[in-house]
């Protein structure tokens, strides 16, 4: 199924004006606070999220899994539904490919795909967390810290793979996440699990031509209960900084302890220039993947706000890094979970674009946290939506995409295509 330019503009045509009134008030009210608001609606334009290709159907919990039927079972059919996603917001024109539940076995014949969907393909992800059923050695005990060196060879020549696969499609970012750690105490030597580790990414990292990045991403229990060898972002900046230049580290929202200050980690690792990328979800209590701002949109827009006051305090763009969504939809419709996390990645970038800069500096500079609170506040609490639908509108996408995919019976139509009870690969 595609969506088309016509489609979308006839489930605009009965909200314009309401739209057009909207955005007038919240133009003005912006203009006088001096935001040059063509300056953020084309941010807000040029912005794009990854989707991951295991994101489009039903995820689960080791409980069970409850399927809403018309899932894409191969990689074509994901990159028609991010296609979908794409049509309605504009704002998710990439997509990160894990393997090997996604192997692009005829490159070319994907790559055209992607042009016709106008889709590129951001991050290739590993996956040394599961055992596959042609694999000759078991990473129960680890991957690419496990103490047979078979093992690791194993680990290190299938990293290596999934980056010739990337170059295929035309992107030049190997993401790794490892579950390997302990469950229990006493399991491995924690020191030489990790020396191990480095190790193996410095093969990795030797094996990567030039132009590659490779993002570490961290991650502090599960599966591993006891002690994950990279458990934080300290370790992953630790390797990242001895491994070199083309290593950076990337964070994953849902992976920290509760109630850490993950927008100190962003400053932090900016000021270093050792970040390279994003996973974005939300959480109540751990690595929960719920849709991205249902449960802490001011620690997004505090997010977005280091992220942007850091970038452009080196003069980088948004550009110079990888972001994507690593959620999972348990009960609601995959692709409308996926529509509502890139709004609110993007109205949180909104809100953070809509600071007052030079009043936040001030305050600041003059110790006056009340005020500092204030400029911080008077941006979040702004209703920006406005600001996002015309940014859409400007792109020919939906002014209101949920309510534009329902119009379309989106869902319907993919159970007609591909069955009730057509199930996705991947978690
Ligand atoms: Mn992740």
């Amino acid at each position: 199924m595609v969506i088309s330019k016509e489609q979308i503009a006839s489930s605009n045509d009965g909200q314009l004006k309401k739209h057009q009134s909207k955005f007038d008030v919240l133009r003005d009210q912006l203009e006088e606070k001096n935001i040059d608001v063509a300056y953020v609606i084309d941010t807000l334009r040029t912005f794009q999220i990854a989707i991951p290709s295991w994101a489009l159907g039903t995820g689960g919990t080791r409980f069970g899994r409850f399927p809403n039927g018309g899932e894409p079972v191969n990689l074509e059919e994901k990159m028609y539904d991010i296609g979908l996603l794409h049509a309605l917001n504009r704002s998710s024109g990439a997509i990160s490919l894990h393997i090997p539940w996604d192997i692009p076995e005829d490159a070319a014949g994907i790559r055209q795909l992607a042009d016709e969907l106008n889709l590129r393909f951001d991050a290739v992800n590993s996956n040394t967390f599961q055992d596959q059923a042609d694999q000759k050695y078991s990473y129960r005990y680890g991957s690419l810290c496990h103490t047979d060196k078979a093992v690791r060879d194993q680990a290190i020549a299938h990293n290596l793979e999934v980056a010739k696969y990337g170059e295929e499609l035309g992107t030049n970012i190997l993401s790794i996440w490892l579950s390997d750690g302990a469950i229990f105490p006493g399991q491995h030597n924690m020191r030489r699990a990790l020396q191990r580790t480095e190790d193996s990414l410095s093969q990795i990292y030797k094996g990567l031509s030039e132009e590659f990045e490779m993002l570490i991403e961290y991650k502090p229990f599960e599966p591993a209960f006891y002690a994950t060898v990279i458990p934080d972002w300290g370790t992953s900046f630790l390797l990242a900084n001895k491994l070199g230049k083309k290593a950076n580290t990337l964070v994953d929202l849902g992976h920290h302890l509760p109630n850490t200050n993950i927008e100190q980690i962003i400053s932090t690792l900016l000021a270093e220039n050792k970040l390279g990328g994003f996973h974005f979800n939300d959480s109540k209590y751990a690595d929960d993947d719920l849709t991205t701002g249902s449960m802490h949109p001011y620690e997004l827009f505090l997010i977005f706000y280091e992220l942007v006051e850091g970038l452009q305090n080196q003069n980088r763009s948004l550009q110079d890094l990888s972001w994507m969504i690593d959620a999972s939809h348990n009960i609601k419709d995959p692709l409308e979970d996926l529509l509502q996390s890139v709004e609110a990645i993007q109205l949180a970038l909104a809100q953070a674009l809509t600071v007052d800069d030079k009043k936040l500096s001030d305050a600041q500079q003059n110790n006056d946290p009340t005020i500092a609170q204030e400029v911080l506040q008077d941006a979040f609490r702004t209703d920006l939506r406005p600001l996002l639908a015309e940014a859409r509108l400007q792109d020919d996408a939906a002014l209101d995409p949920i309510a534009a995919y329902r119009a379309l019976n989106v869902r319907g139509a993919l159970i007609d295509e591909r069955g009730e009870d057509s199930v996705a690969t991947g978690l």
